[in-house]
């Protein structure tokens, strides 16, 4: 049953949501503490990023055993607990699978470390040196090489990020199954499903430098279908980031018996200059923002089914990114949120999006917590780029944008911790916070609120077409929703300008606006800078 294409998921970054024991990271029961919170915004589903154990150089994307919780965030009743307290306000728990590497502390990777004949040596891909050096020029995506020389054995081994965490060889059918038996063991716990961490990386073929979509990945996923969550009825969603409308029908078809969905990035590139990183950037075109949208709203096979995000633990906040998180800062919030949740597909809202949090400048690197970040102003430092450069690309796109503390009132630390934050609070916490959102009846929570509501009602949000309108118009995103004869209108004006309606409809009743006003007949109306608006349509 496909319950999850009428869900609407929520994701937490566990050591940035809420401190219940005052040592500056978020745990387990913090996140308990704040459920009542989530069952007001409707939400259906929890996507917990990972709280396995893990020495935390990668916050938790480096996995030392899959099946204990790092002590920080709480024990394994906490998790229980909190997967028990979930379900009694029908929300399920999908946690993080991190499996096309684990940490290099893995009881596997210490194991394969001891020599070359060791039965876990081909848990992980080694290879001796080529004239000397690397085996060959494949580089990580958090900077330098992705070969890591290891003196005791003479050999590289490979890791596509941090060489703190070793990718894992899947063509070896052993570890491939016991991968499947810590899956078996979480979603015997009643968990909802997994998000799979780069998925389309466990296909590698490093000697012909496929990282991506390789030969097997389809044979592995199948498999893994087959021996785990294809037994339960669960939601799964594939990080994809090498994703396009045909190959994500791969992934989502329902009859292949691989995953019920994929997140796709194509839009997330659309601020980098072509052919270079996501930190060498060129302005938004709205134009191409909304091909790529409507690309992946029309063109993916009618089976398969979309993931809709903005944002995530991995990229900067929306309204800083491409709205405007000053003076329009809760129009254009609103504007994001309902232009989203009014397409096909499960809407997926990362914490403090509902709040329309922004992101945090920093002048100094001692600032950033996040290892890509880091690792990314050494390399640029070294290869001559200026400081103030890097900063304005840093400040553009660091994942550390995404983890500062979830803002829930104007107390100390935002009422993250009483503790001392492990990355400071957003210094707009005392104006930006959940406290005040409640309060205003105008907020941006509830106008997610309202779409999660909304979504619920009406099918035609869920299962109805899209068609998308004023292609060419620099900066208004206008598209239909139809479905068994009823039409939906969705305007935005993506702008800070004011900007004239080139449609003529006549609407029948305002669904949602982000503006108090009804609307009548559409031709000719002046859009106010960010006004967006879903309206039924009389024919
Ligand atoms: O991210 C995959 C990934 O490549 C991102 O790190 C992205 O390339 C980068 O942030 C640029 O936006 C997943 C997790 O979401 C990320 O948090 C982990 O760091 C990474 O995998 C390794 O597990």
């Amino acid at each position: 049953m496909s319950w999850w294409k009428n869900s609407v998921v929520y994701q937490i970054y566990p050591q940035s949501y809420q401190d219940s024991n005052h040592d500056g990271m978020g745990d387990l029961a913090g996140i308990i503490s704040r459920l009542d919170y989530l069952e007001k915004l409707g939400v259906d589903v929890i996507w917990l990023s990972p709280v396995y154990q893990s020495p935390l150089d990668d916050n938790g994307y480096d996995i030392s055993d899959y099946q204990a919780i790092n002590p920080i965030y709480g024990t394994m009743d906490d998790m229980d607990r909190l997967i028990a307290e979930a379900k009694k306000r029908n929300i399920g728990i999908v946690m993080d699978l991190v499996v096309n590497h684990t940490s290099d502390e893995h009881e596997w990777f210490l194991e394969a470390k001891k020599d070359k004949e060791n039965p876990y040596r081909d848990y992980y891909i080694w290879r001796d040196p080529v004239d000397g050096g690397p085996p060959n020029d494949m580089t990580s995506v958090f900077s330098g090489p992705a070969w890591e020389f290891d003196e005791a054995s003479g050999q590289y081994f490979l890791h596509l990020f941090s060489k703190r965490q070793p990718d894992l060889n899947w063509e070896n059918e052993e570890m491939r199954h016991k991968i499947y038996d810590m899956m078996n063991f979480w979603l015997d716990k009643g968990i909802a499903g997994f998000r799979m961490d780069v998925i389309d990386n466990i296909g590698k073929v490093p000697d012909e430098k496929i990282v991506v979509n390789g030969p097997r990945l389809h044979d592995y996923l199948q498999e893994m279908n087959k021996h785990t969550f294809g037994n339960y009825d669960v939601m799964t969603v594939g990080e994809t980031w090498s994703a396009t409308p045909e190959n994500a029908v791969l992934f989502s078809h329902p009859d292949r018996n691989e995953l019920a969905m994929v997140f796709q990035f194509e839009h997330i590139g659309l601020d980098e200059k072509p052919g270079t990183s996501k930190w060498d950037l060129q302005p938004l075109s709205i134009v191409a923002l909304k091909k790529t949208l409507t690309k992946w709203q029309t063109e993916i096979d009618a089976a398969s089914w979309n993931s809709l995000f903005w944002n995530n633990h991995d990229t900067p906040r929306i309204v800083s990114r491409w709205g405007n998180d000053t003076e329009f800062r809760i129009e254009s919030a609103k504007m994001f949120a309902i232009l989203l949740h009014m397409m096909k597909g499960t809407p997926y809202i990362y914490q403090g999006e509902e709040i329309g949090m922004t992101n945090r400048i920093i002048t100094d690197i001692s600032e950033a917590r996040d290892i890509e970040t880091i690792n990314l102003f050494n390399e640029r430092l070294e290869k001559g780029y200026a400081a103030e450069a890097i900063f304005t690309s840093l400040n553009a796109k660091s994942r550390d944008n995404a983890r500062t503390p979830m803002q829930w009132d104007a107390s100390e630390n935002a009422g993250f911790t009483n503790g001392e934050p492990w990355i400071p609070a957003n210094p707009n916490y005392p104006e930006i916070n959940v406290a005040e959102a409640l309060a205003e009846q105008d907020s941006i929570f509830y106008a997610y609120q309202k779409l999660i509501a909304l979504r619920k009602e009406n099918p035609l949000m869920v299962y109805g077409t899209f068609t998308l309108l004023l292609p060419e118009h620099p900066t208004v995103f206008a598209y239909e929703r139809a479905y068994e004869g009823e039409t939906w209108l969705i305007v935005g004006n993506m702008s800070a300008d004011e900007t004239t309606l080139e449609l003529s409809q006549i609407a029948t009743k305002t669904v949602i606006s982000n503006y108090d006003k009804e609307y009548g007949q559409l031709e000719g109306i002046i859009l106010a800078p960010y006004e967006t608006f879903a309206v039924k349509v009389a024919h």
